[in-house]
């Protein structure tokens, strides 16, 4: 087993929100008061790390990832002080902290960016990247436009991959590149154990390609990621990327232990597998190959990567309405979507209120909705297809991973996003009262995989996929476990388990004497001693 996989593959990761997560001074977003007030949730839950989305003093336009000043707290969630005597008492916790780096791009009314839109000559004039006409026809990513906005004040055109209140850094520039080195620096010394990379691989880009693929994964990609994280004592800092463009091709150059890039990246490619050309259009999904995307990743990783198992985050839909059944099978779809990503040889990252089996909200006018990339897409597509347009967003609505985690059945009398339609019904306290608890589930499958070292560094095998279930191993060579997962339908399944012993099922199985039939999304974990 080599350093990486020792020191990160046992972590659990927790993705908060953190405007959505607890309100704790009743002013209608989450801060860290209310988030120290569930640090008892969450380690009960069998979390030990959490990823918080950025807590940066932010205009929000796009809710915080536009950020005005990299090195504080905004003071909506706490301030820098209490984040520090945070840090501490997760760290006594044993919970990492990780925070989300957004380095490709600031907010407009960061002072970098109003400092360089004022002259030619000042210190920060090529912190971005301006040009007297558009260098090509790149659209923003999610927003639509032009990625080119002209400004008034230096009769030039800036670059925005997002918003136009998303100007991007100019990372070609090594004053740029310090400062955000210092950004990380900073938090470092402060105990922060990690990042989150927002988009980081779009910090190389090649002006010269047409299409908006220049915009990412660009030729010095990996010379000013060895450059940000690659110094001895950032070894044990853990890294996550957020990079579309890092395919499994790049995954090893980018993420290999003796690269100093980064140590991880996320592919989302399993999680897309219903939508067709754009987030908010179905396609017909196939549940094999669901799995089969995640087994590849699993297979190209195994020896010495490390591979994010990931279902959701607050940009995607909840994966119970993607992949599961809201309705009668909730419980029973959730929990095997979670036994099934979750046995994989990789670091489990969970999203907030995926542990109770939180479902999309249903919506039917966009005044419920913020997201800046579904009002853009409400606005525009209203003019072509009236009649689908609020079908599309409740669908695919980046506001669906946003709601507010409903600690119990009482709507908020105000909160900045309107709450959950089904508030009443899916929240905290009915699921830890239900008897078919989601939360309970994954506090088991949790607590069963950080007991068994066989789930976090044996071997991973595909036994058998098919459009309607599948079953793989992991094994080393005190056990092997076989994880068995089926889809919507009974399905008759011909494996001997007979030797094996349950030590998980949604369905309450006790033993495996006489089993033939898998039900509706069942998920069963056997282990036998070897
Ligand atoms: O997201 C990157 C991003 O643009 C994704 O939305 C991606 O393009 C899309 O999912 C493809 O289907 C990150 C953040 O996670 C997101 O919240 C921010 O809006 C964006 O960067 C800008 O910072």
């Amino acid at each position: 087993m080599n350093y990486y996989q020792k020191e990160f593959l046992p972590l659990v990761v927790y993705q908060v929100y953190p405007k959505s997560f607890c309100d704790g001074n009743g002013d209608g977003v989450g801060d860290f008061k209310g988030f120290e007030s569930k640090l008892n949730y969450l380690k009960e839950l069998g979390v030990n790390a959490v990823w918080f989305s950025p807590c940066f003093p932010s205009p929000n336009v796009d809710n915080g990832y536009d950020i005005s000043d990299y090195c504080d707290i905004d003071s909506v969630y706490g301030n820098l002080e209490e984040f520090k005597s945070l840090i501490k008492k997760m760290h006594s916790m044993g919970i990492k902290v990780i925070l989300d780096l957004v380095a490709n791009h600031t907010s407009d009314k960061h002072k970098w960016f109003l400092e360089s839109k004022k002259s030619k000559d000042n210190k920060y004039s090529d912190y971005y990247y301006w040009v007297d006409e558009p260098l090509n026809d790149w659209p923003s990513h999610n927003f639509g436009t032009s990625v080119w906005e002209y400004s008034k004040e230096r009769n030039q055109y800036y670059l925005h991959s997002f918003a136009k209140e998303q100007p991007d850094l100019n990372w070609t520039n090594k004053e740029v590149r310090k400062e955000i080195k210092e950004v990380v620096k900073f938090w470092v010394n402060l105990g922060v154990d990690g990042f989150r990379c927002d988009v980081l691989d779009m910090i190389s880009k090649d002006f010269s390609i047409l299409d908006d693929s220049g915009n990412g994964n660009g030729p010095k990609l990996d010379e000013y990621l060895n450059e940000l994280f690659g110094d001895e004592n950032l070894k044990h800092v853990f890294t996550v990327g957020e990079c579309w463009g890092v395919n499994l091709e790049r995954y090893r150059k980018v993420c290999g232990e003796n690269s100093k890039e980064l140590k991880s990246s996320f592919s989302f490619g399993h999680i897309l597998k219903h939508i067709g050309e754009s987030r908010f259009i179905k396609k017909d999904f196939k549940f094999s190959e669901f799995a089969s995307e995640m087994y590849a990743w699993v297979n190209a990783t195994k020896e010495d990567l490390l591979y994010p198992l990931v279902l959701e985050n607050h940009d995607q839909p909840r994966i119970v309405s993607k992949y599961g059944d809201e309705n009668e099978y909730r419980y029973e779809s959730a929990t095997m979507l979670a036994t099934l990503t979750y046995c994989l040889k990789g670091i489990p990252f969970i999203f907030q209120g995926q542990e109770i089996g939180m479902v999309n909200a249903k919506y039917e006018d966009i005044s419920f909705y913020d997201d800046i990339e579904t009002i853009n897409y409400y606005n525009n597509r209203i003019k072509t297809n009236p009649e689908t347009v609020m079908e599309e967003c409740v669908f695919g609505s980046r506001d669906n991973g946003r709601r507010m985690i409903a600690w119990n059945g009482e709507k908020p009398k105000k909160f900045w996003l309107e709450p959950h339609n089904l508030h009443g019904k899916i929240n905290v306290e009915n699921d830890l009262n239900s008897e078919n608890s989601i939360y309970k589930y994954y506090q088991h499958l949790l607590k069963i995989r950080s007991e068994n070292q066989t789930l976090i560094h044996g071997d991973f095998n595909e036994i058998i996929t098919s459009d309607g279930f599948t079953v793989y191993e992991r094994k080393d060579k005190d056990k092997t476990f076989y994880i068995v997962c089926n889809y919507k339908n009974k399905t008759k399944i011909d494996i001997d388990l007979s030797n094996f012993e349950v030590i998980l099922s949604n369905y309450g199985r006790k033993n495996l004497k006489g089993f033939s039939e898998l039900k509706p999304y069942e998920a069963i974990i056997a282990v036998k001693q070897n």
